[in-house]
């Protein structure tokens, strides 16, 4: 199996700085030899360098480095729709969460031209579906699903082709939402599960039934890892921490069961902000996640619904 690294260092729809890091940050947690240990040929193509494009402007006064942004998601949406073509596996790494503005409508061009459909796993305290009207911080990356699924206009970034459909995202570990959201959630039938879900049900009974429904419907799946899913208690670097997320034992169970699938198509590593990291604590984390999402297990489980899909 083949997977692209495109290291995407975009900060400016975060609240504060430090994301531009992100990127090299996992690089130097070890992220390629991870992938590499599990036997994944890895093409590292660098960060990507901004390229500036048409003037933008919005009414609204409360939206933030809109300008910078906007480019940064046009630049991003080009790159990502070249390397959804070139390899079996993107891997877009952050960067703040604005990046999914590019990747999911990346995603979604390419489910569309190999005609199946496409499931989103949204791994984040926040659903990010915000938008530019919504948005009371003003930070974009609050914004990308409302964005990529076309709930409302978005005159400041690229045309989506494919909006991505919302009963096919499925959202785990929500534990902050606005207002405007939780609306949201509900009129366009979002599959959420919040904290309290998670509590009571565990990762593996809601993971499980999205899992199959993609292996139902022979879709591509592409998983959004905002790194505010974790508890901040393990995985400190990041801006917007909130309480209560999900354990280490839950992600990687997360990351295996995605692995065993064999479904997943792209991925996305956002929100790591270095600045704020203790002793690259974070960084090896996600990077240990990204390991068992690629194959790692402690003991093999033949019988495994998916087993040796990928390497057939
Ligand atoms: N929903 C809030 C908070 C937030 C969203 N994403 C992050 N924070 N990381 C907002 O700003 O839109
Ligand atoms: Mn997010
Ligand atoms: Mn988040």
């Amino acid at each position: 199996m083949q997977a692209q690294i495109i290291g995407a260092p975009i900060q400016s729809g975060a609240g504060q700085p430090g994301c531009i890091m992100g990127p090299d940050a996992l690089r130097t947690a070890g992220l390629v030899a991870a992938l590499e240990g599990q036997g994944v040929t890895v093409s590292d193509r660098g960060n990507l360098a901004l390229v500036e494009g048409p003037k933008v402007t919005h009414p609204n006064p409360v939206l933030k480095n809109l300008q910078h942004t906007a480019d940064w998601v046009r630049t991003l949406r080009g790159a990502a729709d070249k390397a959804m073509e070139e390899t079996d596996i993107p891997i877009f790494i952050g960067g703040d969460h604005s990046m999914a503005a590019a990747t999911l409508p990346a995603a979604a061009n390419r489910a569309a031209r190999a005609g199946k459909p496409l499931f989103v796993l949204w791994l984040d305290a926040h659903p990010d579906m915000n938008t530019l009207e919504s948005t009371v911080s003003g930070n974009l990356h609050g914004c990308p699903v409302a964005y990529a699924a076309n709930l409302a206009p978005f005159p400041v970034f690229p045309e989506v082709p494919n909006p991505v459909d919302p009963t096919r995202i499925t959202m785990l570990g929500l534990r902050s939402v606005d207002p405007p959201e939780a609306e949201a959630i509900h009129a366009t039938g979002v599959d959420a599960y919040d904290m309290r879900a998670i509590d009571e049900r565990g990762v593996a009974e809601p993971l499980r039934a999205f899992l199959e429904r993609v292996a139902a419907e022979d879709g591509h799946l592409h998983l959004s890892f905002d790194v505010d899913f974790l508890d901040p208690a393990i995985a400190p670097a990041v801006g917007t921490t909130v309480p209560g997320g999900a354990t280490f034992r839950e992600a990687h169970l997360i990351m295996e069961m995605v692995h065993d699938s064999g479904r997943l198509t792209s991925l996305d590593l956002v929100e790591l902000n270095p600045f704020l990291d203790d002793r690259g604590r974070t960084a090896l984390l996600v990077t240990d996640l990204v390991a068992s999402l690629f194959g790692r297990r402690v003991l093999d489980r033949p019988n495994r619904p998916n087993a040796g899909r990928l390497a057939a």
